[in-house]
């Protein structure tokens, strides 16, 4: 019995497809969809450690929650993840990919109303510069476009433009890649490549504005201080931009201080650009210079499928017709539970369950987080809290009730101001996997 458990492990972890033909009893239900047969219940049980009350809703198809992320703790044979080592760093963030260095963080380390540096994911795309001596002196350029080019030190923002601090999602433009089928290519984010941190800087707008720009320049492009992986001096790492208008809303920062401290190397500094609501890779580290553009920018990052989604749906797996793409811009509605955490057991005869979360929809707002405990039959409202400003998150509580002991999915989904939900599976596949927001699924084993 032991082996045969294992071997359905491995077997979800090697081929879910083959796992659930084998646990789902399609020959004796409708053809349409397989259901769990009597075996097959006791097999999914075994595996995942408890009777499954809500087994008639499970999908075919589905790899448990217990099953499917790699922080899952119910998943012993599993390869485990790598933690992160890395001062200042918690060590419970997981190494996505070493060079350049990544790192996400588990939907339960997202559990803060701000989520502190400690926590916050890592995103390098090359060589990250040395930490300059006297911050302050750091250079920025503002050229192309504009009547008037700019040389400012970061010494010179403090000084001559006014503050501000909003507290704001980043998320990488991957965010969720993990979650597409067949896999798409790219680091592969579970729901951790996100945080929310207060940033305190001054506004893009008003340096821009100071600047001058051309009734030419549409947009911007922006350049780093971080250094090519091949060593090559003339290669860039990253060099994205956005519309002039995206640049001008009074949220777009440059960006000095991170929750309250200076800007860590890490995470660009000591002066970065937040651009908030758009992917992640918009917000420059290492910011040394904004061109302003006369036309769309094609640096690294721009073109071909890289931050880039399809225009009309593609087959899953095919290859790109590069005119079907266009840039990714507003980032897609995406709920995540922070706790408990996936893999929770609680005690025999616990009827309800607490949840809280956090919820965001790129340029938008979230209007309503909904729960399940039972493969989606039924829904609750969460209560949503509001943002303290635009592009904040918005945290939200929930309580379900649990009918009996057992193995539970909860799931949790968020609709944004324009109704849109998230979907039950990664949507839209394209080859570079932007917009995976599939539901967020914990497992919680009571007794
Ligand atoms: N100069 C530079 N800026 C960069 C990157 C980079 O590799 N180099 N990575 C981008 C990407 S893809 C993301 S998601 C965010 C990550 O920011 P963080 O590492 O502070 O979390 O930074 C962006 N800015
Ligand atoms: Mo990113």
């Amino acid at each position: 019995m032991k082996k045969r458990e294992r071997s359905l492990e491995e077997l979800y972890r090697d081929d879910p497809e083959r796992a659930d033909a084998l646990l789902y009893n399609r020959k004796t239900g409708t053809t349409r969809r397989g259901f769990l047969g009597g075996a097959g219940v006791a097999a999914m049980g075994a595996m995942v450690g408890g009777s499954i009350p809500f087994s008639q809703n499970m999908p075919a198809g589905i790899v448990p929650a217990a099953f499917a992320q790699a922080t899952a703790p119910a998943a012993p044979e599993k390869k485990g993840p790598q933690f992160l080592e890395y001062p200042g760093k918690d060590k419970g963030l997981v190494v996505i990919g070493d060079r350049p260095l990544v790192a996400e963080t588990p939907e339960h380390l997202l559990d803060d109303d701000t989520t502190p540096t400690a926590k916050f994911f890592i995103r390098n795309n090359g060589n990250m510069p040395e930490e300059p001596k006297q911050p302050d002196a750091w250079k920025l350029a503002i050229d192309g476009e504009v009547n008037k080019p700019l040389e400012l030190s970061l010494g010179d923002l403090k000084k001559n433009y006014k503050p501000q601090t909003l507290r704001m999602v980043l998320e990488c433009g991957g965010n969720g890649r993990s979650f597409y089928s067949p896999p798409a290519s790219g680091n592969q984010w579970t729901n951790g490549g996100a945080g929310c941190a207060e940033w305190t800087g001054v506004r893009l707008a008003d340096v821009l504005k100071a600047a001058g720009v051309k009734q030419s320049g549409i947009y911007t492009s922006h350049y780093g201080a971080d250094t090519h992986l091949s060593g090559d001096p003339k290669r860039l790492t990253l060099s994205r931009g956005v519309r002039i208008a995206k640049a001008m809303e009074p949220e777009c920062m440059l960006v000095w201080a991170m929750n309250g401290k200076p800007l860590e190397n890490i995470h660009g500094g000591p002066l970065r650009l937040v651009i908030p609501g758009w992917p992640g890779s918009a917000s420059h580290k290492w910011l040394t210079k904004i061109t302003i553009r006369d036309k769309e920018h094609d640096g690294p990052g721009m073109t071909g499928t890289s931050y880039r989604v399809s225009i009309n749906p593609m087959i899953p797996g095919t290859k790109a017709d590069p005119k079907n793409f266009k840039i990714l811009e507003s980032m897609p509605v995406r709920s995540i539970i922070t706790s408990p955490s996936n893999g929770t057991k609680l005690a025999a005869g616990t009827r309800e369950i607490k949840l809280r979360g956090a919820s965001w929809a790129g340029d938008l707002t979230v209007k309503e987080v909904e729960l399940s405990a039972d493969f989606g039959q039924t829904w609750s409202k969460a209560q949503l809290r509001p943002a303290k400003n635009r592009f904040d998150w918005q945290r939200w509580t929930a309580t379900l009730k649990l009918p009996t002991d057992g193995y539970y999915e909860i799931w949790s989904r968020a609709a944004d101001s324009k109704g849109k939900v998230q979907p039950h599976t990664a949507p839209f596949w394209n080859p570079s996997g932007y917009g995976g927001n599939p539901y967020h699924r914990i497992a919680v084993l009571i007794g």
